[in-house]
């Protein structure tokens, strides 16, 4: 039986390699895809998310874990077959209108797959339109919001009221973060959720919709 102990590991060093390499193993010795990622790749991204909590580990190390996790996720996914792995919620993500900072936004988004979500990349500058447009056309229930810079934090306020306006407000979840960003301006938007960091933002979102 494959080792899915050691993928766990390599997932945790960011030896995209012999993520590869290990995930092709378990492929060969019988292991399925869905075993795959609960058992090796979720809780390797798991353990990375603690550890970037507590500061043992930093961006960079989060980076290579990520993506080793997506090295090995990519052999994987056309093996699935429909239905076989349910995500836990179909997450819009992106940096919110005139804000062209992603650093922080692709750490949240990585963290969220290797937790098990389903992402829609919106990527940066988007517009509370694009946001929408992810929800009607791409079936998101969650949008993550990122904002960088004071000046474009009220881009996050004109989402959740253009969500009002298409009377979609109650049937999608709504996380935001970003260094400006606080706990007390996510209440006074009306955002569900807030999270000061990537790791915090996968607790977050798993306690809000209870998955
Ligand atoms: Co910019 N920049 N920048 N910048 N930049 C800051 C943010 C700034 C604080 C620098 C400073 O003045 N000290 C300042 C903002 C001031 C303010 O508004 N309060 C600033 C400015 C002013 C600007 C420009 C206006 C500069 C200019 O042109 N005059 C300009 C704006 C461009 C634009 O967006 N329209 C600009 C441009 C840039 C670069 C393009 C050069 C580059 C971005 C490159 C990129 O992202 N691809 C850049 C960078 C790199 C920074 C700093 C140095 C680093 C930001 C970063 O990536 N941090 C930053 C200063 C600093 O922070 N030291 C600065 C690392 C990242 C992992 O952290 O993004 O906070 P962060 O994400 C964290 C958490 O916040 C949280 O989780 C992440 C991981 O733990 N988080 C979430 C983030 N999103 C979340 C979403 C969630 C939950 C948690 O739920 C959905």
């Amino acid at each position: 039986m494959a080792d899915l102990k050691e993928l766990q590991e390599s997932v945790l060093n960011g030896n995209r390699k012999k993520s590869e390499e290990l995930t092709r193993k378990a492929l060969d010795e019988g292991a399925s895809p869905v075993e795959i990622i609960n058992e090796g790749l979720i809780p390797g991204m798991q353990v990375v998310g603690e550890k970037f909590k507590c500061n043992e580990f930093y961006v960079p190390e989060v980076l290579v874990a990520a993506r080793a996790m997506q090295s090995a996720m990519a052999l994987v996914k056309p093996l699935l077959a429909a239905g076989d792995i349910k995500a836990r919620a179909k997450v819009a993500i992106g940096t919110v209108q005139g804000d062209l900072h992603d650093i922080g936004k692709n750490l949240v988004m990585m963290m969220l797959e290797g937790a098990g979500f389903e992402i829609v990349d919106c990527g940066v500058d988007v517009s509370p339109e694009k946001f929408l447009e992810a929800v009607k056309d791409k079936g998101a229930s969650v949008i993550a919001m990122s904002a960088l810079l004071t000046t474009t934090m009220p881009g996050m306020k004109t989402t959740i009221q253009a969500l009002d306006e298409a009377g979609l407000r109650d049937k999608i979840t709504v996380l935001v973060g970003g260094a400006p960003v606080t706990q007390e301006y996510a209440d006074e938007i009306g955002a569900d959720g807030y999270a000061p960091d990537a790791a915090s933002a996968v607790d977050a979102l798993k306690e809000i919709l209870n998955v």
